[in-house]
Parts: C-alpha cells; structure tokens; sequence
C-alpha cells in the first residue's frame, strides 16, 4: 500500500481547489468542469460517523467522484484491480477524484468527520459493484459497455 497523489494511471488522484483568504477566514469553492472534470449532478454527504466504521467497498460502473473531508479526517483506500493506493484526507481544499471501475473503502475516521462527495450521476443502485470477485471479473472483460 503506497501514499501518493495519484494512482500510477490516474485513475484516482487528488484535486486542489482554490482558497480565498482573508482575514475573516478561508473561502473555497468547486465548478463543475472546472476545477472536477464533470458536471456535478450530486452532493451528498457522511456525517455523525462512528470512528472505526468502514464505510465503501465497492466501485461504480460509470460514476465518477470527487471525496473531500470538510473537517476531520479519514482515510480513503483506492483499487484498481492491479494496484492499491491509500490517500489520507484531512484539508478540505483537497479532494479525490476516482474514476469509474475503482474499488473504494474508507476508514480511520476522526471523530467529527464530515465527509463530503461531488458526484457526476444521480443515485442509481444498479450502478453499484458491490462484490470485489464481480469487480475483478468485469475488469477482465474491458470492452464491457455500460450506460
Ligand atoms: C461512495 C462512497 C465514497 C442513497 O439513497 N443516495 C445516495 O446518494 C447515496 C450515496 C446513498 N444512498 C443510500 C444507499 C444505501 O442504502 O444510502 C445507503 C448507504 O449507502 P452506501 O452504503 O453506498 O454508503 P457508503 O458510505 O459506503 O458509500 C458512499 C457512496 O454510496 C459511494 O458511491 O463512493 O460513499
């Protein structure tokens, strides 16, 4: 497991957004295909998480994403089916972006965390891999088309 700001292909590396600063305090902000390669169609968010939840383990077949801690801190683990690589999120004008087909888990959460992810699509479940031997066996199959 390495730390790092991209994965080897950049399947999966951070994004710096920009900050205002005065003395009133700091300020950042994100346009969608801008400063994330994708029009934002969702913003959820993790709150009131348990320090030693894990919370992913699983990847997407077309959605991309862009996780951010607003405050506190957690660890963000990333796959793509070759190689693993660990970020650790912890300043909230630093987020990272994962393309589709990664595997994701999260853990290490501080206590406070709020967690806060830019999404390209709407929830769709059917979007979902859920099971790490159905995400290695659809890697296998790289011309797969998904809508
Ligand atoms: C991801 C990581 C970083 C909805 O109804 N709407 C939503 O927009 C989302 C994100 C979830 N849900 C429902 C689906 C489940 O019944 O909320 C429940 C918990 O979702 P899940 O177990 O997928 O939560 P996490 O924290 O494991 O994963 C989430 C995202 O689902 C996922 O896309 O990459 O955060």
């Amino acid at each position: 497991m390495t730390t790092k700001r991209t994965t080897p292909d950049g399947s999966a590396r951070l994004i710096d957004l920009p900050v205002v600063s005065d003395p009133r305090g700091d300020l950042t902000f994100v346009e969608g295909g801008n400063h994330v390669p994708f029009d934002i169609a969702r913003v959820y968010y993790l709150y009131n998480v348990p320090v030693d939840s894990e919370r992913g383990g699983h990847a997407h077949k077309v959605l991309q994403q862009v996780v951010f801690a607003l405050s506190g801190s957690f660890r963000l683990k990333v796959d793509d089916g070759t190689e693993k690589t660990e970020f650790w999120l912890r300043n909230p004008r630093q987020g990272v972006l994962i393309d589709r087909l990664i595997w994701r888990e999260m853990d290490s959460f501080s206590q406070g965390t709020v967690c806060m992810v830019l999404a390209s699509h709407p929830y769709d479940e059917a979007d979902y891999i859920r099971d790490y031997n159905e995400f290695a066996n659809t890697l296998k199959r790289p011309g797969q088309k998904f809508e």
